[in-house]
């Protein structure tokens, strides 16, 4: 499925390593982010499509994994999560210059840190 994270609602606080297997039909990313906790999804939907500011939402992204259609990386990223943070897994790539971002496909989830 194109345009989706499958990942849990909530993991648990600590080291977590993401992996990405993209089972759709073009090449995605995972970036993982923390929120700060003021963030709101949806203003940073807004935000993003209009100038990509929404740093000050946001922590630094803890790093990035990308994937062909049809490969699950080799790697993984592993990342300290906060207990109760709030962390954007998304998709920034775009299929051509004048589509949107796969974020603004819905290709994003939030994950809660248990
Ligand atoms: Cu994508």
């Amino acid at each position: 499925m194109d345009y989706a994270f499958d990942a849990p609602d909530s993991l648990p606080a600590g080291e977590v390593a993401f992996g990405l297997e993209n089972r759709g039909t073009v090449a995605h990313e995972l970036i993982v982010v923390g929120l700060r906790p003021e963030a709101d999804v949806a203003e940073i939907l807004r935000r993003d499509r209009a100038d990509s500011t929404w740093r000050h939402l946001r922590d630094a992204p803890s790093g990035i994994l990308t994937a062909d259609s049809g490969v699950r990386t080799p790697g993984s990223l592993l990342v300290n999560l906060e207990r109760g943070k709030r962390y954007l897994l998304l998709c920034n790539f775009q299929d051509s210059d004048s589509a949107l971002t796969h974020l603004h496909l819905g290709m994003f989830r939030v994950v809660s840190a248990r």
